[in-house]
């Protein structure tokens, strides 16, 4: 039995999400046990604190990349990793772009989200540092669809979310134009044709506004 600590808002969560919609496996999706990420009852079961954290019949696997990775191994078909070892790589590459360059940038934003921790030059310039990362991913995302050929692979299920997270919730919640332009804006436009990336960025959206209008 799949089970997995989540919360819909969580871009790490949505690419968990997107990956094992694809490969049309039942998983339960749960809050984190105990009520929050810090709860004794939860560092029990994943002493990072973090969500995602999969559950696969006792067998407990933290962080999002890791855990596509072990479900690409253990449910291998359809795979979501491209055939050819370039185009792996180049999905690899991404993912990977998006978990070291992109992430660090969102923790930081994540900290001025309360208006009483505002620096607005701080604010402006990680916005400008996002758009170089994006700049530098426009090297290597293919498009117009998919990140990596013509099918969804591991690379739309991490950056489609982080997009959102980018192009919507970092920019609506700072008033500020989206650092997604340009090919990435049309890349990530695209992917919502993808049913199982639409539907993972609606329940975002909708985690989104409900966190908005509380
Ligand atoms: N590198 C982790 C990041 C996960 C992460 O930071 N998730 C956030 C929720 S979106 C979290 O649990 N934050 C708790 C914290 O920062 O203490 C992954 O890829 O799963």
């Amino acid at each position: 039995m799949l089970k997995l600590y989540q919360a819909d808002l969580s871009p790490y969560a949505a690419r968990v999400r997107i990956l094992a919609a694809a490969k049309g496996l039942k998983i339960e999706f749960l809050p984190p046990a105990g009520g929050s990420l810090k709860s004794a009852e939860f560092l029990a079961i994943n002493p990072l604190g973090r969500i995602p954290c999969l559950d696969h019949d006792g067998a407990i696997i933290p962080e999002s990349e890791t855990i596509c990775e072990y479900l690409e191994d253990a449910f291998p078909t359809p795979t979501l990793r491209p055939i050819d070892p370039e185009a792996r790589a180049r999905a690899r590459l991404l993912s990977r772009m998006g978990d070291v360059y992109l992430a660090p940038l969102f923790q930081q934003l994540l900290v001025q989200v309360d208006p009483k921790m505002r620096n607005a030059a701080h604010i402006r310039s990680t916005f400008d540092d996002l758009e170089a990362v994006l700049g530098t991913m426009t090297n290597y995302v293919e498009g117009p669809d998919y990140a990596v050929g013509e099918r969804l692979s591991l690379a739309d299920c991490a950056l489609a979310p982080f997009f959102f997270f980018i192009d919507i919730f970092l920019a609506r919640t700072f008033d500020l134009p989206s650092p997604l332009r340009g090919s990435m804006k049309l890349y990530y436009d695209n992917t919502q044709k993808d049913p199982h990336i639409a539907r993972a960025i609606r329940e975002m959206n909708a985690a989104l506004n409900s966190r908005l209008a509380r």
